[in-house]
């Protein structure tokens, strides 16, 4: 299996950068106006693309999901959240696009969605930018794809690559059970995995016989580039 847990941009890091704490504190305080004259102010300012994201922004919005969690605040928030986090995506994205993170062009074919009953797609959409800026072909298949629906677009695409998103608990399952649908018909060994999104790990990775996680999206593309290495050398 091949992880990374995303190295210097690491979002569980401490962040003691002023502008980022208070890119962080925006989407907390749930101003959308703020966090994205905010993240305006840091890309004119040259901060790195990748720190902006997820040293403030995926912070913030991360830190109100909490919130939501044990009850402090509801699914207006929530909501309220996403659409700061969006005001700074908007911007910061453009930059991830121009974002090479080594010369090496794989050109491998990434097929991607978010699992059934899942609706969500920040981060999926975040790490398929990263990927494209990175030479993969992406096919972007969506949110609340059903597990029988990846097995036909692994059919109809044949990816290098096939990357399931799942941001909660009761919906990671699918993953396994995509992959499981994958052995059945004689699909699995043709092509790489990757999982990721908040609730998995690279235990779970693991667990369900994956081949790559990544926590956050630049650490996403460099395993999916060793994956693709993997899988043309098994096919050469
Ligand atoms: C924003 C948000 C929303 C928005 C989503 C908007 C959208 N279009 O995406 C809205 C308000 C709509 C929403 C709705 C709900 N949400 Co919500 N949401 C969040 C929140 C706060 C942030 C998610 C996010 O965008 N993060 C920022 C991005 C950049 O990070 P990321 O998604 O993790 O992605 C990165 C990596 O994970 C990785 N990655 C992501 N996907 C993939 C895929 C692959 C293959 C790889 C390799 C890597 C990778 O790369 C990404 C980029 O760096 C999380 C909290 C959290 N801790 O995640 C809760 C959270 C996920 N939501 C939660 C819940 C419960 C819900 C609702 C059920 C609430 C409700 N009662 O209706 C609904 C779900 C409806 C549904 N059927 O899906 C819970 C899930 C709890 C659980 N244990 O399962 C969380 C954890 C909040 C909490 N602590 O309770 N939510």
């Amino acid at each position: 299996m091949t992880d990374t847990n995303g190295g210097e941009n690491d979002a569980e890091e401490e962040v003691e950068d002023e502008l980022l704490l208070e890119i962080q504190q925006s989407i907390i305080d749930l101003e959308e106006d703020r966090t994205e004259e905010l993240t305006k102010q840091a890309i004119d300012e040259g901060y790195d693309p990748l720190d902006i994201l997820q040293k403030g922004l995926t912070k913030g919005v991360k830190t109100v999901g909490d919130k939501f969690g044990r009850g402090e605040v509801f699914l207006p928030e929530l909501a309220m959240s996403a659409d700061c986090m969006r005001a700074g995506v908007q911007h910061v994205d453009p930059l991830l696009a121009d974002l090479e993170l080594d010369d090496e062009d794989t050109g491998g074919k990434f097929l991607i969605g978010t699992v059934d009953e899942d609706i969500h797609n920040i981060g999926k959409n975040i790490l398929i930018t990263m990927l494209k800026a990175n030479g993969f072909e992406v096919v972007d298949l969506g949110v609340e794809i059903p597990n029988e629906e990846f097995v036909e677009a692994v059919k109809e695409h044949d990816p290098d690559i096939l990357g399931m998103s799942a941001l909660m608990t009761m919906t990671m399952d699918h993953q396994e059970e995509v992959i499981e649908l994958l052995e059945e018909e004689g699909l699995r060994d043709d092509l790489k995995i990757m999982v990721g999104g908040a609730p998995t790990s690279k235990e779970w990775c693991e667990e369900i016989g994956a081949d790559g996680y990544g926590d956050n999206a630049d650490a996403a593309v460099e395993v999916a580039k060793e994956l693709v290495e993997e899988h043309r050398a098994a096919k050469a």
